[in-house]
């Protein structure tokens, strides 16, 4: 199912930053917008650049609602794209600590059978195992696995290091929320203000009384030359 408005903020992909094609690879879900590049196969440095470049960062799945609505869509959607896609995971730094992209910890998890920290039998010997990104596996229902970063001629499984990738932005907050407070500031900068008219209410006495008792000359600014 095609969905472009988010249930959370009732906003569509037509609020998602400047920077992102407005086409019906971009999804709208939660406060994100979800860009699904599946005709690119990129390696892992090369998606997350790709990403960065309009201000977003490789999808970072963070919950099981996320994770629902990325498998959802590639298995409806765009279910003609099949394979393993970069989410923003990764355990470069250090191996078997698996962060997301904007450094936060793993809370939700969905590694595949044995795929994850501490899964490979010699994960305690090695600093590194060629295995330090994330691919949302479509092949395994949707489950993580670890896949090698980059192509590289030393791999043991020999492969093309290259999968397509969803990024996500941040949905802009919405201007209009903001508008009807105007109003509201402006009376209450009215009612305190020293040069309110005759037409005051009580209470906008008392504050006059009070605010020219404590500033008798109101004027001052302009007086000050
Ligand atoms: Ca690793």
């Amino acid at each position: 199912m095609f969905v472009n408005v988010s249930p959370v903020t009732g906003q569509t992909f037509i609020d998602c930053p400047d920077s992102v094609p407005k086409d019906h690879f971009l999804l709208v879900h939660g406060d994100s917008c979800f860009q699904f590049l599946l005709s690119r196969l990129r390696t892992h440095s090369v998606a997350r650049s790709d990403c960065e470049s309009r201000g977003g960062t490789l999808a970072m799945v963070k919950s099981a609602d996320i994770q629902s609505f990325l498998y959802r869509e590639l298995n409806t959607t765009f279910r003609s794209f099949t394979g393993k896609f970069w989410i923003g995971l990764n355990d470069i730094d250090k191996e078997d600590v698996f962060k997301w992209e904007d450094g936060s910890a793993l809370n939700f998890t969905n590694w595949n059978t044995g795929q994850g920290p501490n899964s490979g039998s010699w994960s305690h010997l090695v600093s590194h195992n060629e295995n330090d990104c994330v691919v949302l596996n479509m092949e395994y229902g949707g489950k993580w696995s670890e896949y090698p970063c980059e192509s590289s001629m030393l791999l043991s499984n020999p492969q093309v290091a290259e999968h397509p990738f969803i990024c996500q932005y941040k949905l802009p907050p919405r201007v209009m929320s903001t508008v009807p407070t105007s109003p509201t500031t402006e009376a209450l900068l009215t009612d305190t203000s020293v040069d309110t008219g005759p037409g005051s209410t009580d209470l906008s006495e008392g504050l006059k009384t009070t605010v020219s008792s404590l500033s008798p000359a109101p004027e001052i600014t302009k007086s000050s030359t």
